[in-house]
């Protein structure tokens, strides 16, 4: 089978931590050792030289090569175009968009040099795969400098609906370079549909049955192809985790109360502080559960130097101190904030102690952690899901309480029903969730990408 070239802006190198890494990297790392392989992206470091050759390492059958951005590139590609401009885009938060010209003059810069040095590395018969936002006119620039093989892509975060996209100047020349790939994966049916009418509407193309595409000349396919976990590996993560000596000093910490359980990156995509706010109202409306539930953040630092993140620090610490200051007595601490990262088997012994798992996105390409907790979960005792309609897992985790995460007090009332709900009712849910996530797997995700990008 032909050997397979993987391109995402981190590259988890041999020495890193797979356990550390999750569960994507692991399944791109397999694809990689089945066939052989090339993982080719940034080093995750910033150097003074903008060399043309990456540096390079081998293990077993993979190669792995790496390039080092400048300053000014860091600056330009990563901090302000991938991260300041592209993300809340894609996350419809057009009030946060910084946009430049020289910002995006560096993102399709790196582009570029990313495809000169990636090039000398490339077979007649290679397949490509090109992840995320930081990479969408890699394939175009490949093209140009003569590369034909087939190349994909999957898009990790939501492709906004057109009237959002328009937003962005050079939003045409973004989705010409799109369509330089043969395939197009996104998370779910809604993220096609916002490309589909894209090009009917402002590309004037074509898309035929199938997600059979036509525009600017060229003939491509886009589907939906929504990511999963390791399902059968979570689940016996989470009964070794759920022994560890974390879990049980969580466990003792608590004493009998029940656990909610909040676990992301720190970004304004994930509904932090409506979370917080929504916990804030429940004990104030709702006094039979103070002193008897905890709830627990975890919530490691995220693109810190991007100054909208600095703010979201700040919200978040006022809050804590907020609800805190309220609603706290001399032993009980209604929440519990950290901004650590865990490994990712005491994550999993931590979700398996928690009944609530609440997960309230404004936006979210899929959301792993919802899956991850579902997973986690005791079979005989089963906590309960509560989950935003905006993450890409509401469509298929329809057992959680499907929650809209603007809404306050409906979020309350679904804490309040999640914490009072029978076994039963816990136990159909989780077991609908179940089936989907042994389905579906990361595997599965991966090997159907794969195989529609090779037919
Ligand atoms: P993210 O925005 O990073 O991913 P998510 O899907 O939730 O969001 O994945 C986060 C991963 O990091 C999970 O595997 C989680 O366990 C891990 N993690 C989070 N907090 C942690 C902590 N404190 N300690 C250890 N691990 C932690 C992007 C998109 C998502 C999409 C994924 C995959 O934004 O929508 O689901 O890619 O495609």
């Amino acid at each position: 089978m032909a050997r397979l070239v993987v391109v995402s802006n981190r590259v988890a190198m041999p020495r890193e931590r797979l356990s550390r890494a999750g569960g994507l990297a692991v399944a791109l790392r397999e694809a990689l050792q089945a066939h052989g392989g090339l993982w080719f992206g940034w080093s995750g470091e910033v150097g003074e030289q903008a060399a043309k050759a990456p540096h390079r390492v081998r293990q077993g059958r993979v190669d792995y090569a790496v390039l080092d951005l400048t300053p000014d590139e860091h600056r330009q590609f990563y901090l302000e175009f991938a991260n300041a401009t592209l993300w809340p885009l894609c996350h419809y938060r057009l009030g946060l968009i910084n946009f430049n010209r020289a910002s995006w003059d560096g993102y399709l810069a790196v582009n570029a040099r990313f495809a000169d040095a990636l090039v000398p590395l490339l077979g007649p018969d290679d397949v490509i795969w090109i992840h995320d936002y930081h990479f969408i006119p890699l394939a175009a620039e490949l093209r140009r400098r003569g590369v034909r093989n087939r190349i994909g892509f999957f898009l990790h975060i939501p492709f906004p609906a057109p009237e959002v996209l328009a937003a962005l100047p050079g939003h045409e020349r973004l989705v010409r370079d799109l369509c330089a790939y043969d395939l197009i994966g996104f998370q779910t049916t809604g993220d096609v549909r916002a490309l589909t009418e894209y090009i009917l509407h402002e590309a004037r193309g074509s898309v035929a049955a199938g997600g059979r595409i036509s525009a600017y000349g060229r003939d491509l396919r886009v589907g939906a192809f929504p990511i999963g976990i390791d399902t059968d590996g979570f689940e016996r993560l989470a009964t070794i985790g759920a022994c560890s000596p974390e879990t049980m000093r969580l466990s003792e910490s608590l004493v009998g109360r029940d656990l909610v359980i909040g676990v992301d990156r720190l970004d304004y995509s994930k509904g932090i502080p409506q979370r917080f706010e929504a916990f804030h109202h429940l004990l104030g409306s709702r006094p039979q559960h103070r002193g008897k539930v905890t709830f627990m953040q975890i919530a490691p630092i995220s693109r810190g130097e991007v100054a909208q993140y600095r703010k979201l620090r700040n919200e978040l610490d006022a809050l804590t101190g907020r609800i805190n200051g309220k609603f706290a007595e001399f032993d009980w601490v209604p929440v519990r904030y950290l901004n650590k990262a865990f490994s990712r088997e005491t994550l999993a012994g931590f979700y398996r102690h928690a009944r609530v798992g609440f997960v309230t996105p404004l936006r979210d390409g899929m959301n792993l952690v919802a899956k991850e907790y579902v997973a986690s979960q005791d079979p005989a005792d089963p906590g309960v899901l509560v989950l935003s309609r905006f993450a890409g897992a509401a469509r298929e985790m329809q057992g959680a309480l499907i929650v809209n995460p603007y809404d306050t007090e409906a979020l309350a009332e679904a804490l309040d029903r999640a914490l009072a709900m029978p076994l039963d009712e816990r136990r159909s849910r989780w077991e609908q969730m179940m089936a989907v996530l042994r389905a579906n797997t990361i595997t599965h995700w991966r090997e159907s990408f794969l195989s529609q990008l090779r037919a």
